[in-house]
């Protein structure tokens, strides 16, 4: 990725850069919202929904339009910017590497620097390009304007006291994310193990069925958190002053100005997806709070209350898969175990990891280049500090693709190798596009590719790379298969939507530093229907537990790319000729899939948005029917299961 600058380019820390994302289409709407619009409704392309009153710009820096500005000049301009961009981000990406690998105090201030030189370019080369406000550009220069400023996801006061200040929190909350652990005092006297990292205690909370030791694990993980409060409030207060000092109200508008439409829009539309699949979620939440009350007591989990959150298998309770044995519908269907296999057949790293390119490449997508396999982190070094949440990058900007993860024997982490190799394709795609383009048409898409082909990694496929023994076969094994699915897809869908409503409160001020924990528990319970396991204080800094609010992430790209993922899938299905049900929907191997998925691909971030969901799939914004299709059947079962119960919290 070039995960980019975590900063610079808005997403892309840990996963995707996918800065850009954001950028691109809130700018493409707004700015040629109406320009480029009025070209584009001659065109079958439907015009993203603006407002007829959209501004010029999502940000209106102060600056005033030059009336003598020329179209030539404002090409010369880009052509500046892209020569100019591409040394930043490149040093800047290979800070960031070099930092998340080796965790030090100097590495950490080599990633400062890098963030910061792009910082001042951004905020300083935004305001220069007001002077071609007034022009009316063509639709390339116009995208690249919006793009430019919706470049960066942090974006800095042009004060250089501040924005250094600004450039080494973000890489110290990165770090102090990365370096998180938990040394618990059973373990003081222990001469091999004293700390457990994020991965020692995710396995807790994915393994244990024991209450007490998953409340340990959760405690302990969250008591890295509290440390960074101070700093993400200073972080809040410097990265609003520089989104205002570009034309933005805050932060948060900046983040919402990147998908061509406002930035109320876009709340309305997540809002909109969100209440199309919610009955669904609350069929799923039901069905799973009654297993759990069979397990736990209902001293522990009570009728209509919300779940504690460290009874989920995961840390954040954002995925369910791993307490699919508690919840299983239908005992002795066959297993739908892949963790077992892998482990069986002793798949290293880079044998997973080569599972996934295989994916991509019966396709009819390149194979990994070689500096992949020599420049990539698939394993867990013993003796240093790095950031293990999996990222995928182009450190240059020109394939030169790597991931960065701790990978285990798991399929947790095989479905995460094929999230990220998607990234990496995206990025193999359109790395010959100028720099303002090397980004997916919003985040959401970037982050929904590898997850796109993740959902054709069925248990026939399984099965026939030697990872699964037995296929479901009949409705029983199949309402087990989905209802696994769902514990991942289903159960994310309000966490994807509420890290970014709460931060998008915190940079409006509409909830203080003083509620910071309050507001998120609150949402927390709201949207997901879980509670947390005992009682917390502002003294607790809970939503710093979570790598992307260190890591100053976007995070409704994750939510967007659960509902995209499906359409992208139903799309592709019917490119390779499938007409059975979307769940038994495989695209493997399909060269007819691959070039449409590649066409998308190689658009980047060059066009709106809705351009990019006409050309892979006709329509033209996020549609929540496809998910819907694909659960059908288990809602129908969910229902059934739920009659009697009192669902809700
Ligand atoms: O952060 C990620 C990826 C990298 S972009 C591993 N994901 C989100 C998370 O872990 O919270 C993928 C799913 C959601
Ligand atoms: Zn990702």
């Amino acid at each position: 990725m070039r995960r980019l600058l975590r900063s610079i380019r808005k997403g892309s820390a840990p996963a995707i850069q996918n800065t850009t994302a954001l950028a691109i289409a809130a700018l493409a709407l707004a700015t040629a919202g109406t320009a480029s619009c009025a070209a584009e409704q001659a065109a079958p392309i439907p015009c993203p929904k603006v407002e007829a009153a959209a501004p010029a710009t999502p940000g209106k820096p102060e600056l005033p339009a030059d009336p003598a500005a020329t179209v030539d000049e404002a090409r010369a301009f880009f052509a500046t910017v892209d020569t100019d961009l591409r040394r930043l981000w490149v040093a800047s990406s290979r800070a960031d590497w070099v930092s998340q690998n080796f965790i030090t105090d100097d590495t950490e201030a080599l990633s400062a620097s890098g963030q910061e030189a792009s910082m001042e370019y951004l905020t300083r080369t935004i305001k220069a390009s007001a002077r071609f406000n007034a022009l009316k550009l063509p639709d390339d220069l116009s995208r690249q304007m919006l793009l430019l400023k919706l470049g960066t996801s942090l974006p800095a006061p042009s004060d250089p006291k501040e924005r250094a200040e600004l450039a080494d929190i973000s890489a110290w909350m990165t770090g102090a994310y990365g370096k998180g652990k938990y040394c618990p005092k059973r373990l003081e006297n222990d001469p091999k193990k004293k700390c457990l990292t994020l991965g020692d205690l995710s396995n807790i909370m994915s393994k244990s069925r024991k209450y007490d030791e998953l409340l340990d694990a959760w405690t302990g993980w969250h008591a890295i958190a509290p440390p960074i409060k101070a700093k993400y409030q200073r972080y809040v207060e410097l990265g609003n002053k520089g989104a205002k000092e570009i034309g933005f109200a805050d932060m948060g508008a900046l983040w919402r100005s990147g998908y061509d439409m406002t930035a109320a829009e876009f709340e309305a539309d997540t809002e909109r997806l969100w209440q199309e699949v919610k009955p669904l979620y609350d069929e799923l939440h039901c069905y799973v709070r009654s297993r759990l009350q069979a397990k736990y007591g209902k001293d522990k989990i009570a009728d209509k209350a919300p779940i504690p959150a460290h009874l989920l298998g995961n840390m954040w309770a954002q995925e369910w898969n791993n307490i699919y044995d508690l919840v299983e519908p239908y005992k002795g269907q066959g297993s739908l175990d892949v963790t077992k296999n892998l482990q069986k057949k002793k798949l290293d790293e880079k044998a997973m990891v080569r599972i996934g390119e295989s994916f991509f490449t019966s396709l009819g997508m390149d194979k990994l280049p070689d500096t992949f396999w020599e420049r990539s982190l698939f394993k867990k070094p013993a003796d240093r500090d790095v950031v293990c949440h999996a990222s995928a990058w182009d450190v240059t900007f020109s394939d030169d693709l790597r991931i960065k993860m701790c990978i285990e024997p798991k399929e947790e982490d095989l479905i995460t190798i094929h999230h990220e190799l998607g990234h990496d394709y995206y990025y193999q795609n359109y790395f010959k596009l100028p720099m303002l383009f090397q980004q997916g048409a919003n985040d959401g898409f970037h982050e929904g590719i590898g997850d796109t082909l993740a959902l054709s990694v069925t248990p026939a496929y399984l099965k026939s790379i030697g990872l699964l023994d037995k296929v479901p076969e009949n409705e029983k094994g199949e309402l087990n298969f989905l209802l696994k699915m769902a514990l991942d897809k289903v159960a994310f869908l309000p966490f994807g939507k509420l890290i970014d409503q709460w931060r998008w409160d915190v940079f409006s001020g509409k909830t203080a530093p003083a509620d910071y924990n309050k507001a998120w528990w609150a949402l927390r319970t709201k949207y997901q229907g879980v509670s947390a396991p005992v009682p917390r204080t502002e003294a607790d800094f809970d939503p710093g537990a979570k790598y992307h609010v260190p890591g100053n992430t976007p995070y409704v790209r994750y939510f967007l790319a659960r509902i995209y993922q499906f359409q992208f899938h139903r799309a592709l299905c019917k490119a390779a000729g499938q007409t059975g049900p979307l769940h038994t929907c495989s695209i493997y191997g399909s060269k007819a899939a691959g070039a449409k998925l590649k066409a998308m691909l190689a658009m980047g971030a060059s066009k709106p948005w809705p351009e990019a969901m006409k050309a892979i799939s006709g329509e033209d914004r996020g549609d929540a029917s496809a998910l819907l299709e694909y659960f059908a059947p288990l809602r129908k079962w969910l229902a059934e299961q739920n009659k009697g119960q009192t669902c809700g919290w």
